[in-house]
């Protein structure tokens, strides 16, 4: 496209928000689309097209929480739809300067307690926790097919973890890092009855054990899928699998889950991996692998039962489609689940009612595909409005195509019909797309979000590393309407958004949270009222200082420790105000930390500086926020 560098560059940007026809031919539509008078036209004639306000005035709330992961960022976002607002972060696989996250004693526990004992060795010197993370796929509980504001979900692809996070408080508990697997990719959740089980797609394949007695020997390496327990978050069980699996999705019956599954060659280069034309989408019998466990049909390994569920396997079944496979969808139908082609322009749709028989063995596997309808160039995820159409994104075309689902059965069927309805230019290079409520059987058809993963023109340019651009498009009519670009900061994979009807986050802590147990435990050791008392207790050369925090003051004005010691500080912020949070940071000692109202929070440290230290709120709490601080005065040690 070189003419592109020869044109304005409003010209193209507003032929990009316009519609996919237009666009395509390049030429002003006879409706006036094209105005050469900058972005605002295009924006303008959106709104007047689209048939949803998204327009959130001042002091409104949104109808919509979007959950977002971060990618290589390593925490979840949540934004408003459709305003696109960034409401709250998440820390999770990060460090987080704001709140502690990764330093506090109450987090650490939730980065340590889950780790395998490898890890805990590996990490011995390096601080004790993982300081990176790559979040991709954040996807919250159900029961019955819905939402149900319990928890959030969570894969770590870079330190193959497992995160949950509490809808309450909207604070990561718990943290697992999967035995056995390498990298957790796809991450979706059981869907019915309730979840259940967490599934986590191993991607690449290693020895079992990884302890280097075998090395580079492809044919001993194996890729683990895990089931987790969402309400222990314990492993239940893995499964051994051909080829390397990349995402997954649950039926809505509680009876199977299946992910795309590439790299049938096992190869360990692009080369190799590119072999042969097919690969799988895999198919798990969640019944049939429990009763294995259930019989002792399985190898223990790294403490968790391990199937083995390789070709000729009674708990999976290998349906080829072509190579590389990416997004697994299943319809809000709960009949039609779909593998997006990639390197195919096609999606694959399964009627996963035939899969009793496919594993009865009545049918071959391809006889589960019910259509493959030819969608575009680079097709990877797919999301549902609920009214039996399908809008998949289109990598390499840098469109959302949608299509329907019946239309594309009929063609498959012989029919001379088209299933694509529109495809719509989104900027540029969209990986996932969600559409509100569209994996859950309560899909509502109302919004679609087009993660796009590159925005070149789209902002201010910031430097040679540029934002993502998330771009929103109304889908309640006919047609498809963009109405909002957002910048964001690396690197969003997907999103997950959900009626705010279906959320109830608390404004206050309880005083009885599990979060902040082991403070609550430990103060009643010492004989301390954590919501009263300021007190410093030596233990040895442990000291434990434990403080109030009530706007605009800290219960110690000053305390007192030795060079050498070991200091835990904890603080109960003891106002019971909403929104009011209070901070603790210590002058060049690397501490600060967030303290909700009602919430108590530790952080332990070397007093190995001798000197005066001041501490002070580190975020605002009041008028006279700027004063509340105090002095750790640390005793040089004697010589
Ligand atoms: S993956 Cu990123 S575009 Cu990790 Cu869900 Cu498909
Ligand atoms: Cu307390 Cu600022």
């Amino acid at each position: 496209m070189s003419n592109e560098e020869t044109q304005p560059r409003f010209n193209r940007r507003q032929l990009l928000g316009t519609t996919a026809a237009a666009a395509v031919a390049g030429v002003a539509t006879a409706g006036g689309a094209l105005t050469v008078s900058g972005g605002f036209a295009t924006a303008a004639k959106a709104a007047t097209k689209s048939g949803l306000n998204y327009e959130i005035k001042p002091g409104e709330l949104d109808e919509y929480y979007t959950f977002f992961s971060s990618g290589q960022s390593g925490e979840v976002r949540i934004v408003g739809i459709p305003s696109m607002r960034e409401i709250m972060r998440i820390p999770v696989f990060n460090r987080c300067s704001a709140t502690g996250w990764g330093q506090t004693n109450e987090s650490r526990k939730v980065l340590t307690e889950g780790l395998l004992p490898t890890s805990v060795e590996f990490l011995k010197d390096k601080g004790g926790v993982y300081h990176n993370g790559d979040l991709h796929h954040p996807h919250p509980s159900f029961t019955e097919g819905t939402y149900d504001g319990r928890y959030l979900f969570a894969n770590d692809k870079a330190n193959t973890r497992v995160c949950r996070i509490r809808l309450d408080v909207m604070k990561c508990d718990k943290i697992i890092e999967l035995p056995n697997q390498h990298t957790v990719h796809g991450l979706r959740v059981q869907k019915y009855p309730r979840t259940g089980y967490v599934f986590a797609n191993g991607e690449d394949g290693v020895p079992i054990p990884n302890d280097g007695k075998v090395l580079d020997d492809p044919k001993q390496y194996r890729s683990v899928f895990s089931a987790i327990d969402g309400d222990t978050m314990k492993v239940a069980w893995q499964v051994i699998v051909d080829g390397n699996l990349d995402n997954v999705d649950a039926d809505y019956q509680g009876k199977y889950c299946y992910a795309t599954c590439y790299n049938s060659e096992n190869g360990v280069n692009l080369e190799q991996m590119m072999g042969k034309d097919q690969d799988w989408v895999v198919v798990f019998n969640i019944k049939r692998i429990e009763e294995a466990v259930k019989n002792g049909d399985f190898k223990e390994m790294g403490g968790v039962p391990v199937v083995d569920g390789r070709h000729g396997s009674k708990y999976t079944r290998y349906i080829p489609v072509s190579n590389g496979p990416h997004g697994m969808n299943t319809a809000p139908d709960g009949i039609h689940a779909m593998a997006a082609g990639k390197l195919s322009p096609t999606v694959t749709v399964f009627d996963v009612r035939k899969f009793d028989d496919l594993f009865d063995d009545k049918i071959k596997p391809r006889e589960t595909v019910v259509a493959e309808p030819q969608l575009g160039l680079g097709p990877l995820h797919t999301a549902f409005d609920g009214r039996g159409n399908a809008y998949t994104t289109l990598f390499l075309d840098s469109q959302i195509c949608k299509w329907n689902i019946e239309d594309a059965i009929r063609a498959f069927n012989g029919e001379k019909v088209d299933p694509i309805r529109q495809k719509l230019d989104v900027s540029y290079q969209p990986g996932h797309n969600h559409t509100s409520m569209g994996q859950t059987k309560e899909a509502d058809g109302k919004w679609l979000l087009s993660l796009n993963k590159f925005s070149k023109d789209r902002y201010l340019n910031v430097g040679p590393l540029k934002p993502e651009s998330d771009q929103l498009i109304d889908i309640s009519g006919d047609e498809m309407v963009l109405v909002h670009d957002n910048p964001t900061f690396a690197e969003p994979h997907d999103a997950t958004i959900v009626h705010a009807s279906k959320i109830n986050p608390i404004s206050i802590w309880k005083r009885d949270d599990p979060m902040f147990a082991d403070a609550v435990e430990q103060a009643k050791k010492d004989n301390i009222d954590l919501l009263v008392d300021s007190e410093v207790i030596r233990d040895g050369d442990k000291v434990r200082v434990y403080m109030t925090s009530s706007a605009p003051a800290f219960g110690l004005e000053t305390f007192s420790v030795k060079q050498g010691d070991e200091v835990t500080v904890y603080v109960t912020n003891i106002d019971e105000v909403e929104d009011l949070t209070h901070g603790f940071a210590i002058v060049n000692y690397g501490i600060n930390m967030e303290i909700g109202p009602q919430a108590t929070a530790s952080v332990t440290f070397k007093a190995s500086k001798p000197g005066v230290y001041w501490y002070y709120c580190s975020w605002f709490c009041h008028a006279m926020h700027m004063e509340m601080k105090g002095r750790m005065l640390v005793e040089p040690q004697a010589a």
